[in-house]
């Protein structure tokens, strides 16, 4: 059986679960406590040597105990072997590509860090820092909003992996970032909600393994 290495606070593990759900495979979750992972597991030498070179989460494990990670990969692996959520031409999948690599370089990143911030970190964000990723995370949301503008999915006409990888962090409660996207990105909203009557969706607290923790700041 495919095992999954993450935690629920994880959007990243998120995409990875969401889609092994659509797909129906069967899979298990090797998880990491939240307290771990905050006090470095992902940084310990004999978890990057066992685990991830990378020190990130997703890992996927196979059967034969291969490990892969980067969401993006793991997602692109999976359609491709699956046949589904992968595009339906060559054109389909190079602009699924282009999506993945926006959402990992400027969609996720800044929202992810962001909202470790101001939900998990020891310390209350420095303003300076916290003015910066908004502006960053606002300038990448409205590319995806205006994108979205007279669309269902991210790309062509059903849902792809571009949809599942763009919105891991938009299911979590609006508290651990601040971000109502109602109120400023209504495309963007109206996507996600859509999103969570897709095949496999759950929510990422119900999903994963661990508990949900309030927000620090
Ligand atoms: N681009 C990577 C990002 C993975 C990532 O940043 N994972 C976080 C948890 S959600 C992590 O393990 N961070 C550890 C660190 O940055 O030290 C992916 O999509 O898989």
């Amino acid at each position: 059986m495919l095992k999954l290495h993450g935690f629920a606070q994880s959007g990243n593990t998120f995409k990875v679960a969401f889609l092994l759900r659509a797909l129906e495979l069967p899979w298990q979750a090797v998880p990491m406590s939240f307290a771990a992972f905050a006090a470095g597991a992902t940084r310990d030498p004999s978890w990057r040597e066992g685990v991830s070179a990378m020190g990130e989460v997703p890992v996927l494990e196979e059967e034969s105990g291969r490990k892969l990670t980067q969401s993006g990969v793991i997602l692109t692996m999976l359609a491709e072997q699956h046949g589904k959520f992968g595009g339906t031409d060559a054109a389909e999948k190079r602009e699924i590509l282009r999506w993945l690599f926006f959402d990992n370089h400027k969609f996720t990143s800044y929202f992810a860090t962001w909202r470790f911030m101001k939900s998990f970190a020891a310390k209350a964000p420095d303003p300076a820092v916290a003015a910066f990723l908004k502006s960053r995370i606002d300038s990448a949301f409205f590319v995806v909003e205006k994108h979205l503008a007279g669309r269902q999915y991210v790309v062509g006409d059903a849902l792809t992996i571009a949809d599942l990888s763009l919105s891991g962090y938009l299911f979590f409660p609006a508290d651990e970032s601040g971000y109502v996207l109602e109120e400023r990105f209504p495309n963007l909203a109206a996507w996600r909600d859509r999103l969570k009557a897709a095949p496999g969706w759950g929510d990422p607290y119900q999903v994963l393994p661990g508990e949900r923790i309030a927000p620090k700041w």
